[in-house]
């Protein structure tokens, strides 16, 4: 057990308690789509794709997250049957082989029945659930439920979006989507909360949006952070999508340190490492 002094040396340390760290889960990417724009599409290929899994998996990947629909601003819509057809082979021949839990990327009510039916354990919605019919879908079972804040949407959420008070509208959303959500019947301990970095948002709201994380604990819900690879980075760095691992590995150690319980990444291996330090340090 901590005690009081321990934590207010932690508090002036800037550290965060190893009880957080400890339940901290790693969520792996696997993009499915043909145009994913970070990997070139190219565990489009099934044998690919479950390689790539176990690689995350031997990684220390908690969790695995598959997407089969295309989110990237600009990005033309899948049908139902083509993003099925993606994601719910590769959810069985995962649940079938590894010990993981697996995530289900998508804002389509028939896909999260598919999902939910073929044992996924979450589904990842970056609409939050808003979609017709996916209230209903998703009440009757007990999956986890990402709920992820989007301005907009994604053909032109880039286009100068503007916020009075970026954290306080993100915090409204969220009420209102949780309300919806225990209204159905859904319990709220099946939620996890996601701001959704880069949807909707400039370079300036994204950084405030890291900075100003913690703010969100006061929904008391999980929050996922998915920040990895994506332009708030190149743009700050300019690099390239492959030249960001650095910042991927700082944005996801800060989203940590800022009270992140999953941490949406694509370099596993790497992320796992940073986290180990962060544990280290934490000890003290
Ligand atoms: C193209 C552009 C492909 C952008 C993929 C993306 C998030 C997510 C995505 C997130 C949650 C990416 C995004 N981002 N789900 N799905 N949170 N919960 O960079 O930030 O992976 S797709």
């Amino acid at each position: 057990m901590i005690n009081m002094f321990e934590k207010s040396l932690k508090k002036l340390a800037n550290q965060v308690e190893l009880s957080h760290l400890d339940t901290v889960q790693v969520m792996g990417i696997l993009n499915v789509t043909p145009d994913s724009f970070s990997d070139g599409g190219k565990f489009a290929n099934f044998d690919s794709a479950l390689k790539q899994v176990e690689l995350m998996i031997t990684s220390g990947a908690d969790i695995i997250d598959i997407g089969g629909e295309s989110t990237r601003p600009g990005a033309i819509d899948v049908c139902e049957v083509d993003e099925i057809a993606r994601v719910i082979p590769l959810l069985k021949a995962i649940k079938a082989r590894f010990d993981v839990a697996v995530s289900i990327d998508t804002s389509k009510a028939v896909v999260m029945s598919e999902a939910i039916i073929h044992g996924t354990d979450m589904i990842n919605d970056v609409r939050a659930l808003q979609n017709e019919g996916c209230l209903d879908t998703v009440a009757q079972c007990d999956v986890q439920l990402c709920l992820m804040h989007m301005k907009g949407l994604p053909r032109t959420m880039q286009e100068k979006p503007h916020y009075e008070n970026i954290i306080k509208d993100i915090v409204e959303f969220f009420t209102q989507r949780i309300e919806n959500c225990v209204q159905r019947g859904i319990n709220k301990q099946r939620l996890v909360l996601d701001p959704g970095f880069g949807f909707g948002k400039n370079l300036s709201h994204n950084f405030q949006m890291l900075a100003q994380l913690n703010q969100f604990k006061t929904l008391e819900l999980p929050l996922l952070a998915g920040i990895s690879r994506k332009s708030m980075l190149g743009d700050l760095l300019n690099r390239d999508v492959e030249q960001r691992l650095s910042g991927s590995i700082t944005a996801a150690i800060v989203a940590i340190q800022q009270g992140a319980s999953i941490i949406r990444v694509h370099d596993v291996a790497e992320t796992v490492d940073a986290l180990k330090v962060l544990k280290a340090v934490a000890q003290y």
